[in-house]
């Protein structure tokens, strides 16, 4: 088992696109093992191997309040998702310590395969919808920021900085 480093915005590795995952073998479980021991130490509900400096399309999740359901996936797609969008205020162990509204569909259905490669389908809503596409983002090179306006997203850039400077 191993701490991994988190990438921090602005870091430009942020913005790497992911490969497919295409090998499913120890080496993968160990990822994900390292991957998930990292996420609950932060602590956080979320990571993606994009934020870690892995760029392969992997993520994991455990929104449970015990922090005893955690959730793998491999390749993951949006196959369907609600009209109806809903406001989250989303935080990211990327830009530590900045909070921010950003509206995204209510529920969606993810496609993904697990640790040993088999598929399965998953309807999400509430947090776990809300982080799924979070984590599918940094998969994209993109982080929640992004989605935000240019002066808030320069306001953050700023303050960002000078906190580096102390
Ligand atoms: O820990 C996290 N909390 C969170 C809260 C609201 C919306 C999204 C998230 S994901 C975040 C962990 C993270 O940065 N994952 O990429
Ligand atoms: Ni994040």
């Amino acid at each position: 088992m191993a701490l991994l480093p988190i990438l921090e915005y602005p870091d430009p590795r942020l913005h790497t696109v992911a490969a497919p995952v295409t090998v499913f073998d120890d080496a993968l479980r160990q990822l994900v093992a390292d991957m998930a021991e990292t996420m609950y130490a932060a602590p956080g509900v979320g990571l993606a191997a994009t934020q870690v400096d892995v760029h392969q399309r992997l993520i994991v999740i455990d929104t449970s309040e015990t922090k005893d359901q955690l959730r793998v996936f491999i390749n993951p797609q949006i196959v369907a998702a609600s009209d109806e969008l809903v406001v989250c205020e989303e935080g990211c162990l990327s830009v530590p310590g900045i909070f921010e509204e950003v509206r995204r569909p209510r529920w969606v259905r993810v496609r993904a395969q697990d640790a040993d490669g088999q598929s399965f389908d998953l309807d999400a809503e509430g947090l776990l919808a809300v982080c799924v596409q979070h984590e599918m983002d940094h998969l994209e090179g993109k982080v929640f920021v992004e989605k935000l306006s240019l002066l808030k997203r320069e306001r953050i850039k700023a303050k960002l900085r000078k906190r580096k400077k102390r």
